[in-house]
């Protein structure tokens, strides 16, 4: 069973002394016209059948949290927080539909929908959302993950690892997909074999150790094919030392400040309509540094206007 929960109060620290200047994250929450919708999807259950460690369901709660103090910038223009998806068992599946259900909606009234996960299954809900609300559009899709998560789903049916290939299995004539950062050590040959057949994108992890640069072409050419594109953050993309509190952590991965630049190549193409961010796991996040990162790339992902072109 999945069922939907509305938006707790935003709250936060007030320094009225600065004036508007002095605006952080949590004022500018349900403000009225906000271009940015924001949506949690707590589920358990995708990481749990890719057997790995649980807590993902509290990834929302933790990155708003994370997210409520930090400063406000001008390109802030609010945003509505339509509450959390909630997955009560264990098949992932009902609440991907709800979450899409929702997105859609949010997309008639919203720019840009942020989904805070819950694990990478997350991003079938995320997609079909975005399907739903544009039935005819070609959508790009950008992962900046550790993994391809193109598994497929077997017997046991869709996890956190299987996401990608749902939506090939959906769409296997349009599916347009590139995934940066990706660990050779955390992809089977398989896997991998499954990508090159199907054309999948892949800049690896080595290649993004000091500059975004590298992995340019390929959000451009994904951009430019794309009416839409759907951007998909797998914290586990980042490197275990900043952000241990995920289910699989990576030894190496990409620097924070790369990942910023591959999401801001991303939006400068204007065409940014659904992002999520997941794989958060708050029990595995001691000093809440992991939640941090995530508040920051929400952050970023939820300014609009000017930095776009
Ligand atoms: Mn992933």
């Amino acid at each position: 069973m999945a069922y939907h929960v509305a938006a707790a109060e935003w709250s936060g620290r007030n320094d009225p002394e600065d004036g508007d200047l002095a605006r952080r994250m949590h004022h500018l929450a349900n403000a009225a016209d906000a271009p940015v919708a924001l949506i949690g999807f707590c589920c358990d259950a995708g990481i749990s059948r890719n057997k790995g460690h649980p807590g993902a369901a509290q990834g929302p709660a933790a990155i708003r949290m994370a997210l409520s103090n930090l400063a406000a910038s001008a390109q802030h223009r609010g945003f509505l927080d339509a509450g959390d998806v909630v997955v009560a068992e264990e098949d992932p599946a009902p609440g991907q539909k709800e979450l899409g259900k929702h997105v859609a909606g949010l997309l008639a009234n919203h720019k840009r929908v942020v989904i805070l996960g819950g694990g990478h299954e997350t991003a079938f809900g995320s997609w079909s959302g975005l399907r739903r609300a544009h039935p005819s559009a070609r959508i790009g899709i950008v992962n900046i993950d550790a993994h391809l998560d193109l598994r497929t789903v077997g017997p046991a049916g869709a996890s956190s690892g299987t996401p990608f290939w749902q939506i090939q299995d959906a769409e296997p004539e349009s599916f347009t997909y590139a995934v940066l950062g990706v660990a050779d050590e955390a992809n089977t040959a398989a896997l991998m074999e499954r990508a090159r057949d199907w054309s999948v994108d892949i800049v690896p992890d080595h290649h993004l150790q000091s500059s975004a640069e590298p992995g340019f072409h390929c959000i451009d050419r994904i951009c430019s094919e794309s009416d839409l594109v759907y951007l998909t953050i797998d914290l586990d993309v980042l490197p275990g030392s900043l952000a241990p509190g995920v289910s699989a952590p990576a030894a190496r991965g990409v620097p924070l400040c790369v990942v910023e630049a591959l999401i801001d190549r991303v939006m400068i193409s204007g065409k940014l309509a659904v992002t999520d961010i997941v794989e958060l796991c708050p029990p595995r996040d001691p000093a809440g540094l992991t939640a941090r990162c995530a508040a920051y790339l929400a952050r970023r992902l939820m300014q609009t206007g000017p930095t776009e072109s």
